[in-house]
């Protein structure tokens, strides 16, 4: 990606946004926060990371300190080596929640663009006929996340599925060999803020979460460990301590 030289946005507008944001993370009295870091693309910039209920509905939010989703990957121009941009809410709720195995890892759910392929096969994002050709677009996955020593020390990768083992995997699960689902929730924009409205089936209970802003990358040679996190930009919490709380 694009590491642009960063301009701290002017007081003026960051008491703007934090009044336009009544319903933005960051006016949430229960959110994890995040200090402004100069040091990181405003757009991947946590200030703030909530979860609520709305009726059935769970609704994840982000408020950052630019503007939310601007910033796509250039593409790699193939698969190996892609590169993929994220904005990840870490859960505690166990991967069986969503149909995966269970006790395999971090729950997490991600908006993420990567233009060098498509994971949505069930979904046309940019509306052209063709399921699989907008990877690009931002679009959300489930995502079950392990510590994964080859992803490099101390890094999380996106769990493998190993060849012969067959772990429950979500109905949308996309056909790759990772824990990985394409639930078809639709990411949403308003200037700082991301939101992705989540439809579970069923109670969840509490959930733990907190909020994380990320770049990962499919492996060049297309095998295990497929996908990696290889550039960590933003924890709401400072160290995945998942903080927030739902009930
Ligand atoms: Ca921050
Ligand atoms: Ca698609
Ligand atoms: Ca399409």
């Amino acid at each position: 990606m694009r590491i642009l030289n960063l301009t701290p946005l002017p007081v003026a507008l960051l008491a703007t946004t934090a009044l336009a944001g009544g319903d933005h993370a960051a006016g949430m009295a229960d959110a994890v926060r995040s200090d402004p870091n100069p040091a990181i693309h405003a757009a991947f910039d946590i200030l703030a990371a909530h979860v609520h209920r709305d009726g059935a509905k769970t609704v994840f939010h982000m408020t950052t300190n630019g503007v939310a989703g601007s910033e796509r990957p250039t593409p790699a121009g193939a698969l190996g080596g892609a590169p993929v941009l994220s904005y990840v809410w870490p859960t505690s709720l166990d991967p069986a929640t969503v149909g995966f195995e269970g006790g395999t890892g971090i729950l997490a759910l991600a908006a993420t663009s990567h233009p060098d392929f498509d994971d949505t096969p069930l979904e046309d994002e940019n509306g052209d006929g063709d399921a699989g050709n907008d990877g690009a677009d931002w679009h959300s996955h489930w995502v079950v996340l392990t510590p994964t020593e080859d992803c490099g020390e101390g890094a999380l990768g996106v769990r493998d599925i190993p060849e012969g083992e067959t772990p429950a995997l979500p109905e949308t699960w996309p056909g790759l060999p990772i824990f990985i689902d394409s639930p078809g929730f639709t990411p949403e924009f308003d200037g700082p803020e991301i939101v992705v409205t989540v439809a579970f089936d069923g109670e969840t209970g509490e959930i733990g979460y907190d909020g994380v802003t990320a770049a990962l990358r499919v492996n060049a040679n297309v095998h295990a460990p497929l996908l990696c996190v290889t550039d960590v930009f933003d924890i709401a919490s400072g160290d995945l301590s998942l903080p927030g709380r739902v009930d």
